[in-house]
């Protein structure tokens, strides 16, 4: 036995291929470099949204239309790779939601997870399942699945956050559900404060709530004062990753694993001056720097970013973070699809020769 050569002319080969095509069918050998790459090559580019241009947009949305009208007036991070897809990766969406004084966005839920990074913000709130969680800058707060939610703004001044979901996968996998809540919100059932106090007193957990994994994190609110203190605390005795620098995994209390089925997020400290070194992994991201300035190296492409700005990561890119200021630390916000890559088996990472 041996590997068959023919010798078919191209004319014969061309017509053949014409004459598939009302069979819906068509050769794999003429597609083989697309469809089995000998490495991903991610249509996604490297981008930054800088929050100088954006935050102006976001704010002429909500003169331009109501909550009531646009249900959540969010600006989608359309990634320029992508051809139009709502995505601002493969598999993560992110869009900036803006909420003025005295708005609501209703009550509704959908099968998509999701979360909030709260970029400008005097108060206001998100209930989620029956609690209302504060939204301050850096604050984070889930929307695990199926949850009913709705946002609300109390204050004088407007709320604008970071959207966070998996729409692209959920799109992809046809799996997208979505209920209207019959009220503009829904009841509140807990008293405020009861998912932090349960979930997030450092290891303290209550003894009559039973410890299983739901999938998402009982914990639903992430304070940014905290986080912040995590960091600065930790730095105190450790170097952190060559990578990633201080990279901390905001987790399910219940697990110690990721916090939604499929988002994991992430929190990272680069001290003043610090340059990561570079790496590759299959995860693709997005970034929300808190507070500092620099760029991201990816690939050859040269992301500068400063506070407020969003960005993104395809995967299996090379890429390295910079803290450019020599007195100030930076702080980067990040989710990622890693559980879905984990639950897979398609995590892989490489470091840079
Ligand atoms: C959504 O439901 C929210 O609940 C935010 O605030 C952004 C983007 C696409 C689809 C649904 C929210 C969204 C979204």
């Amino acid at each position: 036995m041996e590997i068959s050569s023919k010798q078919a002319t191209e004319e014969e080969l061309q017509s053949y291929y014409k004459e598939l095509e009302q069979y819906n069918v068509a050769p794999l050998w003429t597609a083989m470099a697309d469809i089995q790459g000998k490495e991903p090559a991610s249509k996604v580019t490297p981008y930054v949204w800088p929050w100088k241009d954006i935050r102006p947009q976001a704010i002429r949305a909500s003169e331009l239309v109501g909550t009531e009208q646009a249900e959540r007036r969010v600006l989608r991070l359309m990634n320029p790779g992508l051809g139009g897809r709502t995505a601002t990766t493969q598999t993560l969406f992110g869009g900036i939601q803006t909420v003025l004084p005295g708005e609501i966005s209703p009550a509704h839920r959908h099968t998509p997870a999701a979360l909030r990074f709260i970029i400008e913000s005097d108060g206001g709130y998100t209930a989620v399942g029956g609690e209302r969680f504060p939204m301050l800058p850096g604050d984070l707060v889930l929307t695990p699945p199926w949850a009913w939610h709705d946002h609300g703004n109390d204050t004088k001044n407007p709320m604008i956050w970071l959207d966070g979901l998996d729409l692209p996968l959920v799109n992809f996998l046809e799996i997208s559900f979505h209920d209207q809540y019959s009220e503009p919100t829904h009841p509140i059932t807990e008293s405020p404060g009861t998912s932090l106090a349960k979930y997030g007193s450092m290891a303290l957990q209550p003894t009559w709530t039973e410890r299983k994994d739901e999938g998402s994190s009982p914990l639903m609110y992430y304070p940014w004062s905290r986080t912040r203190e995590a960091l600065e605390r930790l730095a105190m005795g450790e170097d952190g990753s060559l990578y990633d620098g201080m990279l901390m995994e905001y987790t399910n209390p219940a697990t110690g694993g990721h916090v939604m089925p499929t988002i994991a997020c992430f929190i990272q400290m680069l001290r003043p001056g610090e340059r990561t070194k570079s790496h590759r992994h299959t995860t693709s991201a997005v970034y929300h720097v808190v507070e500092g300035k620099g760029h991201t190296l990816v690939g050859d492409t040269k992301l500068d970013w400063e506070s407020k700005d969003t960005f993104c990561l395809p995967g299996w890119a090379f890429h390295e973070h910079v803290n450019e200021s020599s007195t100030e630390p930076a702080f980067l916000f990040s989710y990622t699809d890693t559980p879905i890559l984990e639950a897979l088996g398609f995590m892989r990472d490489e470091v840079k020769p």
